[in-house]
């Protein structure tokens, strides 16, 4: 059976396939025909044309002028260095009921009465979800002047090999978020690793916010300090009503059930993975998407308003839900409350919370969660859990179902779950070396693994063709903080070592670490030992990046996902 596959895929090495892949196959996923009359609409007015009930749109908004002030002030300078784009002008925003709502519950949180200042703090806090509408005019008349100019060019072509190859090398999507290089790594709207850390608002310590990182993705922007606290804010918010809603739920009669009661109906030993995607589904039925899809009145203009508010709301209660499985199914017997939902402090930051609610409180655990949170959210579209998240909402699934599919992705061995596997094999190093970190030795160890019949986890990438960025960073942040911690110099070791044990394979493409060989070790050092849990933590992360692209996605009137497929019977029959 394997031989005959060989044989079939050497028969057919090589050879083109007819099919060649045109930009606008790739723009047809973007607009779909009957996106078309919205185009018509924005390219004749330059304008959307408000169909919301309960909403109202005003040209000159106050926000933008205030606003515009705030932003020249306070960012122009870091954004304009950075190269990053800005949003484009003519910005409105909405006067959702919901926005009314969550801005009278923030002024009445923020301690200053002085009126200038509230103005700017209302115009930071209307900010992230009105620049989105404000860029989605120009951002669909410039994907229509893409499609319209370059309809027809050719962006890559298709050979047998990359077709039984994971698709490996086709450019078949659009994913605006972020861009990986493989020579030169990830890029976040553009900024590398150590350009977020330098450029991002809203610092605790050194390391960069998750916040200002979803805000980025979201507009192209570099966002200024008030508004990374207006969305912390805003997220800290949407987590604390959840949280406070299950536990009452939970104090109370119990005629409705929620995610908990969901949880607790899995065994405890239900891999924490599956636990989060679990809890994903269980949580659909908070959808708003669903809830205005099925009343039959929403336009697809909307769409994007209505997957936003279920994005921000899936970001700020996954934390929750993490930590709860965190404490309910990893940590020790002793130290578990399995029962309890975990409390949200609203005054912190997301990646704070996170760790507080999973019982560390130190500020370098705090640091390096933010730091984790950041580097983990997004990795271009083609990895497996952002092009399952991505396929998955392109059948306008909402946020719950597509995110949950990802996640289901991210929980495979060779993707999210080999942050498990590395600490799983540093321990099985630990164990059988005994401390000798020898070259030859940790050279053996290696070899044997191969030998073994595994992959050697955290090392090699399907894009990368060189140390993960990501790697680095981590490196960095243990140079810093934990030098002599002894996994750290076992890690260390590994890095001299496997890179040339994988080259002498002669097969393996990239021989150097991702991000999941060097996760593990920081998260162990500050006491976050159970490693089945890691792949949540990347899931919790990477939620910020795959939510991001579903919003823009429904904004920009993707299409639904359809590739073609062939039998290997049509290839034979093709070439022969
Ligand atoms: N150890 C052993 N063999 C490897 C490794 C490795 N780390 N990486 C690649 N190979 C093998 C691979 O299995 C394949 O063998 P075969 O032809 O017998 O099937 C051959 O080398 C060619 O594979 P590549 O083209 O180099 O890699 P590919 O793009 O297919 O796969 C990974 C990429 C990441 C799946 C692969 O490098 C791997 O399995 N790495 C270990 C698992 C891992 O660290 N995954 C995490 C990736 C990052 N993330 O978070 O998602
Ligand atoms: C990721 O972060 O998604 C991984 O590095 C895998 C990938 O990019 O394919």
């Amino acid at each position: 059976m394997l031989s005959a596959t060989v044989a079939r895929r050497n028969l057919v090495a090589r050879r083109r396939i007819q099919g060649e892949i045109t930009f606008s196959a790739i723009r047809t996923t973007v607009l779909s025909s009957s996106f078309s009359s919205f185009l018509e609409i924005v390219d004749n007015n330059n304008n959307v044309e408000s169909s919301s009930s309960g909403s109202r749109r005003s040209k000159k908004s106050s926000w933008r002028s205030t606003f515009g002030n705030n932003e020249s002030s306070t960012s122009s300078s870091s954004s304009s260095s950075s190269g990053v784009g800005r949003p484009g002008a003519g910005g409105r925003y909405d006067h959702h009921q919901y926005h009314r709502h969550h801005r009278s519950h923030f002024f009445s949180t923020t301690s200053t009465t002085a009126k200038e200042d509230l103005e700017e703090k209302k115009a930071a806090f209307d900010g992230l979800k009105a620049q989105i509408e404000s860029q989605i005019p120009s951002e669909i008349a410039r994907l229509k002047a893409l499609k319209t100019k370059y309809g027809q060019e050719k962006v890559g072509e298709v050979t047998v090999n990359m077709l039984m190859g994971g698709m490996r090398g086709i450019v078949g999507m659009l994913y605006e978020t972020s861009l990986l290089d493989a020579n030169d790594g990830i890029r976040f709207r553009g900024l590398t690793i150590p350009e977020l850390q330098e450029k991002l608002p809203g610092k605790r310590d050194r390391e960069p916010i998750p916040e200002a990182l979803l805000f980025l993705l979201l507009t192209n922007k570099v966002p200024t300090e008030k508004e990374v606290e207006a969305l912390r804010a805003d997220l800290m918010e949407r987590a604390e009503k959840f949280a406070k809603e299950c536990a009452m739920n939970d104090a109370g009669n119990k005629s409705k059930k929620n995610v908990f009661d969901a949880l607790r109906a899995l065994p405890e030993e239900t891999h924490p993975m599956t636990q989060l995607s679990a809890a994903c589904l269980a949580m659909q039925n908070d959808s708003k998407f669903l809830k205005m899809y099925a009343s039959g009145t929403m336009k697809k203009t909307e769409y994007w308003k209505y997957i936003y508010e279920d994005a921000l709301d899936l970001i700020a209660k996954l934390p929750v839900v993490a930590a709860y499985i965190y404490k309910r199914s990893c940590v020790k017997e002793a130290a578990r409350k399995s029962s309890e939902v975990p409390t949200v402090d609203a005054s912190l930051d997301l990646a704070a919370n996170f760790s507080q609610m999973m019982g560390f409180s130190s500020n370098e655990c705090k640091e390096l969660m933010r730091l984790y949170l950041t580097i983990h959210a997004d990795h271009e579209g083609g990895n497996v859990s952002a092009h399952a998240t991505h396929l998955v909402g392109s059948a306008l699934s909402d946020p719950y179902l597509s995110f949950s599919a990802g996640l289901n992705g991210l929980a495979g061995p060779l993707h999210g779950l080999a942050n498990q596997e590395v600490l799983k094999w540093l321990k099985e190093a630990q164990v059988a070396l005994k401390g000798d970190y020898s070259a030859e030795t940790v050279k053996t160890f290696v070899e044997n693994t191969l030998k073994s019949g595994r992959v050697v986890p955290g090392y090699g990438h399907a894009v990368l063709r060189r140390t993960d960025p990501r790697y680095e960073c981590q490196r960095e942040f243990a140079l810093k903080h934990m030098p002599d911690d002894e996994m750290f110099q076992l890690v260390s070791r590994l890095y001299e070592i496997v890179p040339d044990v994988l080259k002498a394979t002669g097969k393996v493409q990239n021989p150097w670490p991702n991000v999941d060989a060097h996760s593990g070790v920081l998260l162990q050092h500050f006491g976050i030992k159970e490693e089945n849990f890691y792949t949540v933590m990347f899931g919790v992360s990477r939620s910020i990046g795959c939510l991001s692209q579903l919003i823009l996605s429904r904004a920009h009137g993707y299409a639904i996902e359809r590739p073609k497929s062939v039998t290997s019977k049509w290839l034979e029959e093709k070439f022969q």
